[in-house]
């Protein structure tokens, strides 16, 4: 049952923590994990003195002590005024030989109606999907800002095309969308897959932890929600393998929340923000920043989370 089905939190956590150096020696968190020519590779968002959002690169063999390259992997583009404040928040998938990282760019530039969706009240921090990809974690292809006409984040792309084309999860908050593209570049047809729910922990918004999973009953996706006192837990849905537009489960409880020190206190309290998931030995790891200022890793059995899963169609 969902209700007692739970992650468990590796005893080495945090895995990850800021260091000395200036880019981030603030916080270190919301990492994504893609495994690729046989090691776990990691990019991980980095805050330092100056506060803009980078990413870091770290290597794995185990996909728990990871090596951290010493100098910032991905920065915002100096010729791209859409990504002027940081890049944040990457998720990563092998695909077509390459790993593809889908980010948020981060700036003060207005999005255009119609699809505007800012509370021009609040401070005026813009979010758009952006995309680059990469063989060896050092130099970049960027695709640039992706859906330039959204305000838009949590992007996961599926690690295979669906109906010939190729499809991506985001947020336009509050809720989890989809969009399809026949080159990466190009994304049209955007919906919306999932909400908030009205009651429990995922009321206020939702969004895509690491990309969707494929399994024999359809894509699993770990999810993040947020209730009404901003707490951020995780758990997990399954979207229609052929037709991902479809949320065929949902489970009803949370599978991981804000607990321990480094999740209740750090630049932003109470957060387990899911953004990588490796499988080994029949266990889904997942990865996830804990309170907006470490790296932290937990595990779930495969054949738990998927049978509950199944339940729940079951029960719908
Ligand atoms: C979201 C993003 C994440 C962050 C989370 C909790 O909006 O900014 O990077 O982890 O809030 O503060």
């Amino acid at each position: 049952m969902s209700d007692t089905l739970k992650m468990q939190r590796s005893a080495q956590n945090p895995i990850l923590a800021p260091t000395e150096r200036w880019w981030e020696n603030a916080f270190v968190f919301n990492p994504a994990v893609v495994e690729f020519n046989g090691a776990v590779h990691m990019l991980y968002r980095a805050h330092g003195d100056d506060h803009i959002s980078r990413l870091g690169h770290a290597v794995s063999a185990d996909g728990i002590h990871f090596e951290r390259d010493p100098y910032p992997c991905l920065e915002g583009a100096v010729d791209e005024p859409l990504e002027r404040l940081g890049v944040e928040d990457a998720r990563a998938v092998a695909l077509n030989g390459w790993v593809y990282a889908t980010f948020t760019a981060a700036s003060v530039e207005p999005v255009c109606p119609p699809h505007a969706r800012c509370d021009l009240d609040a401070t005026p921090w813009r979010v758009r999907v952006a995309m680059a990809r990469t063989q060896d974690f050092r130099t970049w292809e960027r695709l640039g800002v992706v859906i330039p006409e959204y305000n838009s984040k949590n992007a996961v792309l599926f690690p295979r095309k669906i109906g010939g084309r190729y499809a991506m999860l985001h947020r336009v908050a509050p809720d989890v969308w989809i969009a399809f593209s026949d080159d990466l570049q190009t994304w049209d047809s955007h919906a919306v897959v999932m909400s908030p729910r009205s009651e429990g922990w995922d009321t206020k918004r939702i969004g895509a932890g690491p990309p969707p999973i494929e399994t024999d009953a359809g894509w699993l996706l770990f999810y993040h929600g947020i209730d009404a006192g901003n707490t951020y837990r995780a758990s997990a849905a399954l979207l229609d393998k052929e037709n991902p537009h479809k949320v065929l489960a949902r489970l009803d409880d949370w599978l991981i929340q804000p607990e321990q020190e480094f999740e209740h206190h750090g630049w932003v309290g109470n957060v387990v923000f899911p953004t990588g998931c490796i499988e080994r030995d029949g266990q889904f790891r997942l990865y996830y920043g804990g309170a907006d200022k470490v790296i932290c890793t937990c595990t779930i059995p495969k054949a738990d989370v998927e049978a509950a899963l199944i339940g729940r169609i079951a029960k719908s």
